[in-house]
């Protein structure tokens, strides 16, 4: 076929192959969910809904593209990682990204009333997105502790902040001032103390955040002619509110980083 005078253009395009053999990790984030949690009356600090909804999403993400092995999120965030060896879309950085951001995004809307079945979504909600490569298992292993410390740094603050407003009367600044310079134990003492609160009876979904990935659950395929079950190994994905810091949770999944 003759090419025409025109296809030149084509050659203006970048290379944008992301490094070989590296997880891929892409975040997403809510744009100026700072509003978009107002408008919509999302519960202060934490709205269960808001957060099962993400999750709901997140396995949606997980069921579409088998490469994705596991996925984080926590806020207005999720962060999913494709395994070392995904060759999906020749591991394009552009197509990664536009695609993780769109899917999720139309799955917000698209679940919205599931979740919220009283309330009609106010404003549009869309999702920046970042995509990074990690070379090792411990560099990746440690880019699920930054995101889970954060969560934790984020949550306590916030239910000590909220707590203060909603249930002391105190001005957002007076919140901001009593808080300033405290460490983890004072927050604690604080919340025991005026609220009569144990900090790590909260919700896990809200502590530790949400992790979504595929379990290996035993499944039931049929019966025997005498009755008896036959199980068989089956790849479910889940939802469970870990400890993603510990070894713990990757010495029984150990199928998430090895492959
Ligand atoms: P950005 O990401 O730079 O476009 O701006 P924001 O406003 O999305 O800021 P970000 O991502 O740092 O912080 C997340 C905001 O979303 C924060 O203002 C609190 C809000 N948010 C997230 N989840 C909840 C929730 O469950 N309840 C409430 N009330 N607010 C939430
Ligand atoms: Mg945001
Ligand atoms: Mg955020």
């Amino acid at each position: 076929m003759a090419n025409s005078k025109y296809e030149y253009v084509k050659s203006f395009e970048v290379v944008d192959k992301l490094l070989p053999n590296t997880w891929i990790v892409v975040r997403i984030d809510g744009r100026n969910f700072h509003r978009f949690s107002a408008e919509n009356e999302f519960e202060k600090p934490n709205d269960v809904q808001a957060l099962n909804l993400m999750n709901s999403c997140a396995v949606a993400m997980l069921e579409e593209f088998p490469d994705i092995i596991f996925s984080y999120g926590v806020s207005d965030e999720y962060s999913f990682v494709f395994k070392r060896t995904s060759q999906f879309y020749e591991r394009r950085s552009s197509k990664i990204l536009s695609i993780t951001v769109s899917f999720f995004t139309a799955n917000y809307v698209m679940k919205w009333k599931d979740f919220f079945p009283q309330k009609d979504m106010r404003l549009v909600p869309s999702f920046d997105g970042r995509v990074v490569c990690y070379p090792s298992n411990e560099n990746l292993r440690h880019y699920w502790a930054w995101r889970q410390v954060d969560c934790h740094i984020n949550n306590q603050y916030n239910t000590c902040f909220w707590m203060l407003v909603l249930n002391k009367g105190k001005t957002k600044k007076e919140a901001q001032d009593i808080l300033k310079g405290t460490q983890t134990q004072d927050k604690n003492e604080l919340l025991f103390q005026q609220f009569g609160m144990n900090y790590s009876n909260l919700p896990a979904i809200f502590r530790k955040g949400s992790c979504v990935f595929k379990n290996k659950v035993e499944e039931i395929v049929k019966h025997t002619e005498s009755g008896d079950p036959v199980k068989r190994l089956r790849k479910k994905v889940v939802v469970s509110h870990c400890d993603v810091i510990e070894d713990r949770f990757w010495k029984d999944h150990p199928w998430i980083l090895d492959e």
